[in-house]
């Protein structure tokens, strides 16, 4: 038997594994589609389902994020049915043996979850009435879970999206490999240098308390967003493991670095790299149809900039990680975490040339012109 349908077979009774292969592209764990025999037609949510190796380098207590998966999806499903919000939570498949997980014999840690039928999501956003889902998807998220104390979430992932601390990381790892050198290195570093004070900007907010810690997806990039096939509405955000306390800020300044850049992440075009201002609108526009229930003034006070931050942060780790060596997140060549850091720094120069402009929309959309 084929080592991944010997996994997969831990989280079926009743039914059989017909196939397991690798889904999407994901950075740090490892995601597959699994298809069952259950016939599509009776039983549609069951016919396929996601089994993923969860990377315990950079999760180190993945039995605390199957806990909060149980906690918040549960609360959220309850308040979504209450509340008549069309959105799918997906849920914990248990294993045989009544654990939310199983260990191979290697020590690997493995976990189902259902797949939510019927919905695609794709990398990037060509359109604006996508680019509205993905935004009404964030803002559905959100206040989905507004409700939950924060005191229910463990802290999956310590000091995730804290920027100073990606600053002290990138100040160890430039230290310790100060031998990397070429053009676009010397770029990134001079970008850095540069832009240093602004990694305080939104911890310094938390702590004068002017921003608060809510429960936040924490990862809402555009192909964790589950459209609908036959209706192209947002019907679910997935990819939960780094949902716990933070800013919403990390959210949507997420999302806004995701979704408003058309060449994607990956792209090794990166000299081409831009940022959209109209999905950008787009998105913020769907945002806020669900979120002004929940945001204060000096939320939307720090929209603009969560936007530059989070695409200088994720950049910032991208180079870490290059000058690290490549431990943390998945490459396919050497030159990978270079070339994505890239990326996120010529999309935070966008930003920045934007930054009039960015500012209007978000200005527009509190007040809007009656
Ligand atoms: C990682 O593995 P993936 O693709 O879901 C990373 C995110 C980054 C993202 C960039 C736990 O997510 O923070 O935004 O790569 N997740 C973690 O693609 O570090
Ligand atoms: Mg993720």
């Amino acid at each position: 038997m084929h080592h991944h349908t010997f996994i997969a077979e831990h989280f079926v009774s009743f039914k059989r594994v017909l196939d397991v292969h690798e889904f999407g592209n994901g950075n740090i764990n490892d995601t597959y589609l699994v298809t069952t025999d259950v016939d599509e037609r009776t039983r549609p949510q069951e016919k396929h389902f996601i089994l993923q190796r969860i990377n315990t380098q950079v999760f180190k207590h993945p039995y605390l994020i199957m806990q909060n998966m149980r906690t918040f999806t549960e609360h959220m499903r309850t308040r979504a049915r209450l509340e008549g919000h069309r959105w799918v939570m997906p849920r914990v498949i248990s294993a045989c043996d009544g654990h939310d997980f199983f260990i191979d014999p290697n020590g690997n840690f493995w976990r189902a979850i259902s797949y939510v039928y019927g919905t695609q999501s794709f990398e990037t956003i060509k359109d604006s009435r996508l680019a509205y889902e993905v935004g009404y998807a964030l803002g559905t998220f959100q206040y989905l879970i507004s409700d939950l104390p924060i005191g229910k979430l463990a802290d999956t992932l310590e000091g995730f999206h804290i920027m100073p601390r990606y600053l002290q990381g990138f100040d160890q790892a430039f230290s310790h490999n100060g031998h990397k050198s070429s053009a676009e290195v010397t770029y990134c570093l001079k970008f850095v240098e540069k832009r240093r004070e602004l990694a305080y900007l939104l911890e310094n907010a938390r702590e004068r308390g002017e921003l608060q810690l809510r429960p936040v997806h924490g990862d809402p990039k555009v192909n964790n967003v589950m459209i609908e096939e036959s209706t192209g509405r947002a019907l679910s955000l997935v990819d939960l493991d780094t949902v716990k306390p933070g800013l919403i800020h990390y959210d949507i300044g997420d999302c806004m670095r995701s979704g408003c850049n058309p060449l994607g992440e990956e792209t090794e075009n990166w000299e081409a790299v831009h940022f959209d201002p109209e999905i950008g609108a787009a998105i913020l526009e769907g945002y806020l149809t669900q979120a002004r229930h929940f945001l204060t003034a000096a939320d939307y006070d720090y929209l603009f900039d969560s936007i530059r931050l989070l695409a200088f942060e994720l950049g910032l780790r991208f180079f870490t990680d290059y000058l690290a060596g490549d431990v943390y997140f998945k490459v396919k060549h050497s030159q990978h975490n270079l070339q994505r850091a890239l990326v996120q720094f010529k999309l935070a120069e966008s930003i920045e040339a934007h930054e009039g402009d960015i500012r209007h929309i978000i200005q527009g959309m509190v007040s809007p012109a009656t």
